[in-house]
């Protein structure tokens, strides 16, 4: 599955709150490839490497929960993933089904 998803960092891999400046709206082209969620900077090309930028930015989605973010109204389409080393993120889907499929996709990994 692929698709635009804008992403908010939450809390880091020690399950802390995410400091200030660190916790802004990035737009991402994301890929979910097996167990791994790809946020990239352009459209997925499949013969392009990924870039360091890129693989820093990947998410591993194994064990890790997506959920209807309910407690986060400042934006709509807005789902919540829990990963297995403690990190939330936010992330913003284009519309109500995009979000709704997502959230399929990463919990049946
Ligand atoms: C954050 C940025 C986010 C905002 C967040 C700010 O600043 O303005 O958009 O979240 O508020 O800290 P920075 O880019 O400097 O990290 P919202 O869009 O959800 O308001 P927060 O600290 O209350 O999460």
């Amino acid at each position: 599955k692929h698709g635009i998803l804008t992403r908010k960092s939450h809390a880091d891999m020690d399950g802390k709150r995410t400091p200030r400046g660190r916790r802004g709206w990035k737009k991402f082209y994301a890929v979910l490839k097996g167990m791994i969620l790809y946020l990239q900077k352009d459209e997925y090309k499949p013969d392009k490497d990924l870039s360091e930028v890129d693989l820093k930015n990947a998410v591993r989605v194994h064990h890790a929960l997506a959920t209807r973010a309910s407690d986060y109204s400042k934006r709509p389409n807005v789902l919540k993933l829990k990963t297995s080393d403690w990190r939330v993120f936010l992330f913003q889907a284009p519309s109500e089904e995009e979000m709704v499929s997502w959230i399929f996709r990463i919990n049946l990994v």
